[in-house]
């Protein structure tokens, strides 16, 4: 910093002292050489302060529209990643939190970050979690992105070479937690700090993991995903992790009076397959009843959700993370059959259960994507 602070000013006065000594050269050009010599001045002594001086840009680190545990998770362990290696970001939320990660925030007392619905033109933004621009904030077209870090499918496109990093992990906490192992602890690049692993950081990315893979029940689950919370929690010392991973659950299922229409958005994603849009909302809960006893209002509020939205048709899945199985209902007729043709399933009065069916990431969306192509 102090050397290239001394360079700049070396250059300053040189390239101040050329303009003045070449002040006569130049009034033939402009005519006025006093405005010149000024601006020259003054241009000089802009670029001396807008390069040692100027405030490095922001970037905004952003996890996808009604957030889970994992994309906060990991948001904010990416910050301190970040921050620790003397980058400027911060990492912000598109919605309110649910249950499960206010549990997991009461519990390691962390703050809420801050709740954001679209950003300054230009703003310089890190999208985690999450690729497509349906599933990301409002404004997105008028952002930079300047890096992806995702264990989703992959549709995007970037007018600039930028930095990815998807991997088909467990959770975006693993992706998280592998970059402070790999450079933490002394194994960084030479000239770059190395972030220390905190109690907390370690914790949260714990909580990401569990989440997402439903305490390794998930067929997205890794061996990388549990080898890594068996070294975070060298850190995080969360004593009996199965206990842990239960109370989240309940914490995710206790949804109290929540409206259908809350309940529906709670895990709520867009899929484009090409010619037509599908709406999924997911529930993963310790309680199907909660979520089968509503049934009938469950169905109007997807028929709605397609109207309004344009939809091809809308999912609703209440998944038995425990019992590892899955009863699905949908807006309509067309797409129940769609359901119980992909899933080999049966539709009983509205309700299409389906054993071992957990994930929308790898089971769900893949193979409805697979059944509309043939
Ligand atoms: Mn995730």
């Amino acid at each position: 910093m102090v050397t290239h602070l001394c360079s700049s000013l070396v250059y300053f006065i040189f390239s101040f002292a050329w303009h003045y000594n070449s002040r006569d050269v130049i009034l033939k050009i402009t005519g006025n050489g006093k405005n010149y010599q000024e601006s020259t001045m003054f241009s000089a002594l802009f670029n001396f302060l807008k390069h040692n001086f100027k405030k490095p840009m922001l970037k905004h680190i952003i996890g996808h529209k009604n957030p889970d545990t994992d994309t906060i998770c990991s948001s904010i362990a990416y910050q301190d990643f970040l921050n620790q290696r003397g980058t400027e970001a911060k990492a912000y939320t598109l919605g309110h939190l649910n249950n499960e990660t206010k549990f997991i925030f009461d519990t390691f007392g962390i703050d809420d970050p801050e709740h954001i619905q679209e950003l300054p033109k230009g703003s310089e933004i890190i999208l985690i979690d999450h690729n497509e621009e349906v599933h990301s904030i409002e404004n997105l077209k008028d952002l930079d992105i300047v890096e992806i870090i995702d264990h989703h499918r992959v549709k995007i496109e970037t007018d600039k070479p930028i930095s990815i990093y998807v991997e088909p992990l467990g959770s975006s906490c693993s992706i998280i937690a592998k970059k402070f192992f790999e450079n933490g602890n002394g194994n960084g690049n030479s000239g770059v700090a190395f972030p220390t692993l905190s109690k907390a950081t370690a914790s949260l990315l714990i909580s990401g993991i569990i989440s997402d893979t439903l305490f390794f029940r998930s067929p997205t689950t890794t061996e990388v995903d549990k080898e890594l919370v068996k070294k975070l929690n060298e850190v995080a010392h969360i004593e009996d992790l199965e206990k842990f991973s239960l109370d989240m659950f309940n914490a995710k299922s206790d949804l109290g009076d929540i409206s259908t229409a809350d309940l529906i958005k709670l895990d709520y994603k867009v899929y484009d397959f090409g010619k037509d849009t599908y709406g999924f909302g997911v529930m993963e809960t310790t309680n199907k009843d909660f979520g089968l006893n509503r049934k009938e209002e469950i169905i109007e509020g997807l028929k709605e959700i397609k109207e309004g939205d344009n939809l091809k048709g809308v999912f609703f899945s209440i998944i038995d993370i425990l019992n590892e199985e899955s009863y699905t209902l949908s807006s309509g007729d067309e797409e129940a059959e769609l359901f119980t043709k992909t899933f080999h399933s049966e539709n009983n009065d509205g309700v299409m259960f389906v054993k071992g069916l957990i994930s929308r990431k790898k089971q769900v969306v893949p193979k409805i994507q697979e059944y509309l192509r043939r």
